[in-house]
């Protein structure tokens, strides 16, 4: 880290007269999300993602309903029709329709419905056999408070409940690999960062799959300075190969990369409050337990859900909290010990309520300090330490900044009482998501778009922010900030259009309006 070189702020190179208003930036974005949609979901892109990503999706929903919540829905219901019987959510459900060799790696590779029988695995649809960040039940709420009498006469959440549940039952007994109360993610794909520096110590011992036993498709649409290297997708590939071999049976899988991730647990944790909110929706009912009812009475579904998240909390907390750091670290499991290596993944438990305040507070220094220079050297928040010795602006997961992420963090920011940086980040990803033609995702000091283009989720959470300025969308409780937030965001687009990002979207022109 000694002689890393001082960050300069932002100067903008060029200044351009265009303009794009809030009305033609949701214009924009709806266009991606209708062109993305094949019917039943929404691919993240058309050409490097053509298939159904598992927190994609979750993204994506959170978006669509603001333009209709029944499509948000059956985003969803799409998803959790590929569940398997052990309560997993794949991390892809593959297109029938797309030709094998379209993405890799493609069905032939994952065989779910044989290699994934014992696990339940269903037999009418290909999936991978790992799983994503667990975003839905917060998706789920959300889109019911969109539209909840859509959502009722549809039945949304009482079909959707018992699906949510097994999923995160999945997850707290089937990968608790620790032994302590956490969720371990055991493929640098499930936590969704793919390519982080914080996989590298744990994915170094593992032995990498024959070059020549795969080909990989990324690099037909994505640059090989952006996405991460063969050496990598060896290491990858093997993973995966192995837990297939074992029949994804977690009881029975080696599971040599196994990583308890705080940005994974936060966001279970955020679904678990979700859970109980749904649960109290549907079924207000008192379910007995003779145990807690022993002890302190007969408990509710939601409240055993709240139960949980604050168990996780503590967990979280006992086990990847860093004093010394200043955030959450990711522990390696099979080595012990904490990673050394700051990603954003450590400051995402800002979303969760209930953690201790002097953890919060420390956070937030956190984000605008050196190391993610939120308001300072950074303009949105990176996905590793700007000074961390693999920093890289432009290499997946390794430093760009990404679109879900910097919403998870203005969330936590407004959910932590800090509206005007809530509202100086809004304003930044609305200008970044113009300007760079809906990228997936950024040079977080000057926004300069990387990787594909029109992606979905970008896109969506663009509709988000735009419909959280112009009126509170139904399901948000947060505090303060609107008035001042709206008139934020216009000027915040409209300054960085000016300022020259030089807007590669070209909403103006049109070529990103049909
Ligand atoms: C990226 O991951 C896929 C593998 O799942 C890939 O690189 O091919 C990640 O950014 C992941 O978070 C995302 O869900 C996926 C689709 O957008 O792409």
């Amino acid at each position: 880290m000694e002689g890393f070189p001082p960050v300069q702020p932002y100067v903008p190179a060029q200044r351009s007269t265009a303009g794009v208003t809030a009305r033609e930036l949701r214009h924009a974005a709806r266009q991606v999300l209708l062109r993305n949609w094949t019917g039943a979901s929404t691919v993240p892109s058309q050409g490097l993602y053509p298939h159904q990503w598992s927190w994609d999706s979750a993204f994506i929903a959170i978006g669509l309903r603001h333009v209709s919540a029944v499509r948000a829905q059956r985003e969803l219901e799409t998803l959790l029709a590929a569940q398997w019987g052990d309560g997993r959510v794949p991390h892809i459900v593959f297109n029938p329709s797309v030709p094998l060799g379209a993405y890799f790696p493609s069905p032939d590779f994952w065989r779910s419905s044989t290699a994934g029988a014992a696990a339940g695995a269903p037999k009418t649809v290909e999936t991978s056999g790992i799983v994503q960040p667990p975003v839905h039940a917060l998706a789920a709420w959300l889109v019911h408070r969109a539209d909840p009498a859509a959502s009722r006469r549809r039945g949304f959440l009482r079909r959707l409940y018992p699906k949510l549940a097994a999923w995160h039952r999945y997850l707290t007994e089937h990968r608790d690999l620790g032994g302590h109360g956490l969720v371990s993610v055991v493929h640098p794909w499930e936590p969704g960062m793919d390519n982080s520096p914080c996989w590298d110590a744990p994915l170094s011992r593992v032995e990498p799959a024959d070059p020549a036993s795969f080909r990989r498709c990324d690099l037909d649409h994505g640059c090989p300075d952006d996405r991460p290297t063969d050496l990598d997708y060896g290491r990858y590939v093997r993973l995966a190969a192995d837990y297939r071999d074992h029949g994804y049976r977690d009881a029975e899988a080696s599971h040599p990369f196994a990583v308890e991730d705080p940005g994974v647990n936060a966001l279970l944790i955020a679904s678990e409050y979700a859970l109980a909110d749904i649960a109290d929706e549907i079924a207000p009912e008192v379910v007995p337990d003779p145990v807690a009812a022993a002890r302190s009475g007969p408990r509710t579904e939601a409240d055993r859900h709240r139960a949980r998240a604050r168990r996780l909390t503590t967990a979280l907390v006992a086990r990847l909290w860093d004093a010394g750091a200043g955030q959450f670290l990711c522990r390696d499991v099979r080595a012990g010990g904490l990673i050394r290596e700051r990603s954003v993944a450590g400051l995402l438990p800002l979303i969760v309520r209930g953690l201790p305040r002097d953890v919060v507070d420390t956070l937030l220094h956190t984000l605008g300090g050196a190391h993610f220079g939120l308001g300072d050297s950074a303009r949105l928040v990176p996905s590793y330490d700007l000074r961390g010795p693999v920093f890289d602006t432009r290499r997946y997961w390794r430093g760009p900044a990404w679109f879900n992420v910097n919403w998870l963090l203005e969330r936590g920011l407004r959910h932590h009482g800090h509206p005007k940086r809530a509202a100086a980040l809004r304003a930044t990803m609305l200008a970044a998501a113009a300007t760079s033609d809906f990228a997936e995702y950024v040079d977080p000091r000057t926004c300069a778009g990387h990787g594909t283009r029109q992606f979905s989720w970008t896109a969506a959470l663009t509709l988000d922010l735009l419909a959280r300025t112009a009126a509170r969308p139904a399901g948000e409780r947060d505090t303060g900030g609107r008035a001042g937030d709206r008139a934020a965001v216009r000027a915040g687009v409209r300054a960085a259009v000016r300022a020259g990002a030089r807007a590669e979207v070209r909403v103006r022109d049109g070529r990103a309006a049909h």
